[in-house]
């Protein structure tokens, strides 16, 4: 049997591909509004296709429970965030999910850490843990590496790292995510695991600001960024990606910092690239005011944020350029703006709308912060009106860039 603990937007896709191909599998979370809802068949957050994974697994069988079983093999798909001080990786919640592991399991078992940690985590603080309890258990590192909005075809399709301390563990391991995983499975240590995720994320990071610092140049010096980018990008030896508002999610924003947290004085490229992507909403801060006193506009009771999520088509909004840049407003005692996002429900900020045909009533000035495809499909809807458009993501509208 397999533990899958903590169901959220990585936990759960696992949990449910795990069991729609075969595997017996009890998905575990401590948070009574998560198991209530997928016990009553509810899914927690949108991706696609995971309604249709969900009624595959269902029909297999997967159990959920708060309680932790024994199992064969522990997945652990917790929180793995970084303190805002120190810099560093918090594996409070990794750590108490092995403690409460620990407790309950059988002899021999595997406890998989798919979370994200800087190198060197699982042994300075899991290993030991796994030693004073005295079990015999064995440990493993299987990071994510899914991309939200693609995640159950990179879920069968990407090649997946398995950090392990022996070759028979790695073959366990291989045959159970070689069940769902098509693509290849890299087996080597835990350290080396470690390491490649972080530094998967650190690398997309980087390329980010690199188009991002583009971005402020070509501004500075009235040059289209995005042409110099397309233009660019047709060398073969060359792929530079987009600016934008800002880098959100809780990966690609995060893991980095990991490695300044550990590596300070020599994670430098690093630290300027999240310098760089955090100083966006601010840029874009900037670029509104230039735009709003082009056009004699002073009242921002009649500008308003399109998209509150991360990226596009999703309903994360965790660490969202919006949400950061309505926090930088703040801190310089700016009103707050109006905003609205198609695929967020729950009420996130002091001034959202839930529809579009409400959120343009209200403003003459409209900042899209994500390109949904729910504002690509409805662009025209947007002449008349003044707009920024971070993503470049409106053709044939006339649009301020970054
Ligand atoms: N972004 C840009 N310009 C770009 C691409 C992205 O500004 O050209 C922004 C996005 O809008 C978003 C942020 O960067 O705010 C991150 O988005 P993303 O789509 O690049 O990545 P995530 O955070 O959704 O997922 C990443 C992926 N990592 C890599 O591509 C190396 C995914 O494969 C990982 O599994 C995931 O992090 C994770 O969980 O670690």
């Amino acid at each position: 049997m397999i533990g899958v603990i903590g169901l959220g937007y990585i936990g759960l896709p696992t949990a449910l591909i795990l069991a729609a191909n075969g595997n017996p599998v009890t998905g575990i979370d401590y948070n009574p509004a998560i198991m209530e809802a997928l016990n009553r068949r509810e899914l927690t957050f949108r991706e696609e296709g995971l309604d249709k994974l969900f009624q595959r697994a269902v029909e297999h069988g997967i159990v959920f429970a708060a309680k932790y079983p024994q199992a064969d093999v522990y997945i652990i798909s917790v929180p793995s965030p970084y303190d805002k001080t120190s810099k560093k990786v918090d594996v409070s919640y990794i750590a108490n999910a092995v403690e409460q592991v620990l407790e309950v399991c059988p002899k021999d078992c595997v406890v998989v850490i798919e979370s994200t940690v800087s190198p060197g985590s699982i042994d300075k603080h899991i290993r030991p843990l796994v030693r004073s309890s005295g079990k015999s258990v064995k440990l493993a590192h299987a990071p994510e590496r899914i991309i939200p909005g693609s995640m159950l075809y990179e879920l069968e399709h990407n090649s997946r790292t398995i950090g392990v301390d022996d070759p028979e563990t790695g073959e366990l391991l291989r045959g159970i995510y070689g069940s769902f995983c098509k693509g290849e499975i890299v087996l080597t240590d835990i350290r080396s695991a470690e390491m490649s995720k972080v530094v998967e994320n650190t690398f997309r990071d980087i390329n980010i600001a690199f188009a991002n610092e583009l971005a402020k140049i070509c501004r500075s010096d009235d040059m289209d960024v995005y042409e110099i980018i397309r233009i660019a990008n047709k060398h073969p030896r060359v792929n530079i990606l987009q600016p934008g508002p800002g880098v959100g999610g809780h990966c690609i924003s995060v893991d980095p910092w990991f490695l300044v947290g550990d590596y300070p004085g020599l994670a430098n490229i690093v630290l300027a690239a999240r310098k760089i992507n955090d100083s966006m909403p601010e840029f874009v801060l900037e670029r509104m005011e230039e735009i709003m006193r082009e056009n004699g506009l002073s009242n921002l009771s009649r500008v308003g944020l399109y998209g509150l999520t991360y990226k596009e088509n999703v309903d994360d909004v965790r660490e969202s350029p919006t949400l950061q840049l309505l926090e930088c407003m703040r801190r310089h005692l700016a009103q707050p703006l109006l905003c609205y996002d198609p695929m967020v429900k729950k009420e996130i900020t002091d001034l959202q709308v839930y529809s579009l045909k409400r959120f343009l009533d209200a403003v003459d000035f409209v900042v899209v912060m994500v390109g949904h495809q729910e504002i690509i499909q409805n662009r025209d809807l947007l002449r008349g009106k003044i707009v920024l458009d971070t993503r470049r993501c409106l053709r044939d509208v006339p649009v301020y860039s970054l």
